[in-house]
């Protein structure tokens, strides 16, 4: 008999969601960087334990939205929990309950819905500081039960392993053995070079920004050309992306090269465009491009 479920990963935005999922994969499936927001749609990310296969839906962080695209990001992470055996709540044990966390908790108690809750980071804080964090969740009655973990170092993870493992219903595994994902690998390059805009721009650049892949050219000697255009709001952010001398696209280009040749595990010819549109965020393509609901 095989186990077969789904587990929806919700949290604030930077509570270390993606970086969960990874580990869990044991692959990279869906980007991480220190600025909130990197994760704009519903990444699947599916890992194989014994007779039990979990599909962890990793999700754009819950916030209060204020664009089009926040509030398509915000109800691609609700729908990610639907529909899932298990919801796990990740809080980020050094911010606390903030007001983002206080939503989900809020959301979560409308929808009686039940939660596994992970306190995060806790190689940032002192054991004093995280029993009065999880007692405080704890009162709020959806949580059962509570893991410690640091996403990044591994610690307590496999116990929270352990238990979503039980937790799975019995039924057929719903994707091949070695899927680690499902998304497309011209998304998924995409995604790569959209880490690298948002590790190296700041400001408000990484958010006025979007990736796609126009092309995915497969070569005799095994590597890949791929082109893709960097979408920007206005000429001033295409000047800022580009750099003096081009110095700017290079690096991104450089590193996400670098990073999907990582990936991928093949040489990668990486062709790099930026334009401007300036309403992009309200372009119903550049949502489908994302697999995000426009409406
Ligand atoms: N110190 C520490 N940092 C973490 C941990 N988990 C995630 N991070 C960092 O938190 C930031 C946000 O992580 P990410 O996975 O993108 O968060 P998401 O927005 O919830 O998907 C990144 O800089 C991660 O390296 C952890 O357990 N400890
Ligand atoms: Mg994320």
């Amino acid at each position: 008999m095989t186990r077969c479920g789904y587990v929806a990963v919700l949290g604030a935005p930077n509570a270390g969601k993606s970086t969960l999922v990874n580990r869990l994969v044991g692959a990279k499936v869906s980007i991480v960087t220190p600025k909130v927001q990197t994760t704009r749609t519903r990444v699947l990310g599916i890992a194989v334990k014994g007779d039990t296969q979990i599909v962890y839906v990793d999700t754009p962080g819950i916030f209060q939205p204020k664009r089009r695209l926040d509030r398509a990001m915000v109800a691609a992470a609700w729908a990610g929990a639907e529909d899932a055996d298990v919801i796990l709540l990740l809080v980020d044990a050094a911010r606390g309950i903030d007001a983002d966390t206080r939503r989900i908790v809020d959301g979560l108690k409308a929808q009686k819905r039940k939660a596994v809750l992970a306190l995060n980071k806790v190689d940032l804080v002192r054991p004093a500081q995280l029993l009065p964090l999880a007692d405080a969740l704890a009162k709020e009655g959806v949580f059962d039960p509570v893991f410690m973990i640091s996403a990044t170092s591994g610690s307590g993870v496999e116990d929270l392993e352990r238990h979503l493992l039980a937790a799975m219903p019995e039924g057929p595994w719903l994707f091949p053995e070695d899927q680690l994902s499902d998304m497309p690998q011209r998304l998924l390059a995409a995604e790569i070079t959209r880490e690298q805009v948002f590790l190296q721009l700041h400001d408000e650049l990484p958010y006025a920004s979007t990736v796609e892949t126009e092309a995915w050219e497969e070569f005799k000697d095994g590597s890949a050309k791929i082109t893709q255009t960097i979408y920007v709001q206005r000429e001033s952010q295409k000047a800022i992306v580009l750099g003096q001398g081009g110095r700017q696209i290079k690096r991104i280009g450089e590193r996400a090269r670098a990073e999907l040749e990582r990936v991928f595990g093949r040489r990668i010819h990486l062709f790099l465009f930026v334009k401007v549109r300036e309403n992009w965020q309200e372009d119903r393509e550049r949502y489908e491009a994302l697999g995000l609901e426009f409406e």
